[in-house]
């Protein structure tokens, strides 16, 4: 059912919708049943695999959170599938437009 998903392992190529190429989001997971730095560990592995191209990949076992960004689509079923696989459950998520910080030079 999921074979769709099968990404080919073209070293780093990615897929970018015509005019989305810098549109990052940033990504934030809630996840119940982290309870230490291996969960996180685990939580990281997943986010990576089901979105190779996640970048500062963080998760939190204190606050229950995973956050990443990525510039593209992030198939949440299949996220959550994959995290339930692992042991875990993913509660919500959440998506944000990610603005670069540094863009503020003027004003210091
Ligand atoms: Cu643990």
């Amino acid at each position: 059912m999921y074979q769709f998903l099968k990404k080919g392992k073209s070293g780093g190529a990615h897929i970018s919708a015509a005019g989305h190429k810098n549109a990052m989001n940033k990504i934030t997971l809630k996840i119940d049943g982290m309870a230490c730095s291996m969960c996180e560990a685990h939580i990281n592995d997943v986010i990576r695999k089901v979105v190779p191209d996640a970048k500062k990949v963080e998760s939190s076992h204190t606050k229950g959170e995973s956050t990443f960004l990525t510039d593209t689509a992030v198939d949440f079923a299949w996220l959550k599938k994959n995290i339930h696989d692992t042991g875990y459950t993913l509660v919500s998520f959440d998506s944000q437009p990610y603005v670069k910080k540094g863009f503020f030079g003027f004003g210091k």
